[in-house]
């Protein structure tokens, strides 16, 4: 027995059966920051090597099924959808969510769906409607929406008229979403507008998914907070509308960061799962809740960093599910706040590795999955495959 009492092994593991993290297409090729872009010799260059890489992830942890994809990255124009999909299968995973992108090109430098040009705003509609279709041709039922929207001065723009366009925009968008496709909303404070940003919290994002339609939720993106925002409280609120959809996962110090999840504040991660655990057990079911990573690393080595953060999250998750919830009960029930947060940290403390272990053991899955893919060689393989096709380019890479 590596777990308290209270614990009941069997429904820990058969609950971690059922969680599974999708992880970002964009997360496995060359990215840089503002300020560069340093090559891996072994980060993937096409959709087919990002697809490799997502899989091999998915065969080291078992918990990543689904690749998130992002349309201009990974769909070019004159791609066959369907082609992708079938790569994906090929590499022991299913195409996950769908992210259109209207942030890139430059009809957009003052927006998309807020744009004051009618045009502009129908090119980034037409666009998303395109990306449904490409979801519909490879069986996702995802539709996760970003937008760079905003503004950096202040009277450069009607907030008011903004938002209502992107009531409008978003209803329209809805409407051409298949019966049994959701939309995700995610928000963020800033970046990359320094002033204003159209979709800049979960309260705006919560109003403008409601604008949407009834298949519209919040997507929650842990980095796009300001400093201090308590994420955990956001969660429980959204779960208690029925307005959570879905998460980028990711850790930060300062800002969106895009760190490993649980590298700078482990404890936050688990006091959201905390949060999501406490409701599925108060509502007897699972919550149907998109976990996804959304990371891309400059200095880790990608595929090390993913597993890197799928194996945090499903530690904490674990620990989550540890909470002794009548003790807890009972704590509140008598004002006893010292007692309530000792729950919370007895779960927070606990050492699941051994655990963990077993769990995987008992699945076929390396029991350290961040070992035995660096005993794999795949990355050396991949390094002398793709290397020298980015030296060619006149690429320097380390
Ligand atoms: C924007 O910062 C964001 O979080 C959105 O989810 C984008 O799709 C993603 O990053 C692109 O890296
Ligand atoms: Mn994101």
């Amino acid at each position: 027995m590596t777990l308290p009492r209270h614990a009941s092994e069997e429904t820990i593991a058969s609950r971690l059966d059922r969680f599974a993290i999708e992880t970002p297409s964009w997360g496995y090729a060359d990215t840089g920051t503002r300020f560069g872009k340093f090559l891996q010799a072994a980060a993937a260059t096409t959709t087919e090597e990002k697809l490799a890489d997502a899989g091999q992830v998915h065969r080291f942890t078992g918990c990543c099924p689904t690749v998130a994809v992002h349309v201009l990255w990974d769909f070019p124009e004159g791609q066959d959808p369907a082609t992708v999909a079938a790569c994906a299968i090929t590499c022991g995973v299913r195409i996950g969510s769908i992210n259109p992108n209207v942030f890139q090109d430059q009809c957009y430098k003052f927006g998309s769906l807020g744009n004051r040009d009618e045009a502009v705003r129908r090119r980034a509609i037409d666009h998303i409607c395109r990306s449904i279709a490409i979801g519909e041709a490879v069986g996702s039922d995802l539709l996760s929406l970003w937008f760079a929207d905003g503004s950096n001065y202040p009277g450069q723009v009607s907030i008011r008229r903004r938002k209502r366009w992107f009531a409008e925009g978003l209803r329209e968008i809805h409407e051409s979403m298949p019966a049994g496709m959701r939309m995700l909303l995610e928000y963020k404070p800033f970046e990359p507008a320094f002033y204003h940003t159209d979709i800049a919290d979960w309260g705006m994002a919560y109003a403008l998914a409601r604008h949407a339609g009834p298949r519209a939720r919040v997507l929650v993106d842990t980095g796009h907070h300001l400093p201090g925002s308590n994420i955990e409280q956001i969660v429980a609120f959204l779960i208690d509308e029925d307005m959570l959809g879905g998460f980028h996962f990711n850790d930060r110090k300062y800002a969106d960061d895009d760190l490993t999840m649980g590298s700078i504040d482990p404890y936050q991660l688990f006091r959201i799962f905390f949060e999501i655990t406490s409701a599925e057990r108060d509502r007897g079911a699972d919550l149907d809740i998109a976990y996804m990573i959304d990371q891309s690393h400059n200095l880790k080595p990608k595929i090390e960093a993913m597993i890197q953060s799928v194996l945090a999250a499903q530690g904490l998750f674990t620990r989550a599910l540890l909470v002794d919830h009548e003790a807890l009960e009972q704590a509140r029930r008598q004002d006893d706040v010292v007692a309530a947060e000792r729950v919370l940290l007895d779960a927070y403390e606990t050492d699941v590795r051994p655990f963990l272990a077993e769990y995987r053991r008992a699945r076929s899955i390396p029991e350290d999955p961040l070992t035995a893919f660096r005993e794999s060689g795949y990355s050396a393989a991949a390094a002398a495959e793709r290397g020298p096709r980015k030296k060619s380019d006149g690429g320097a890479y380390a």
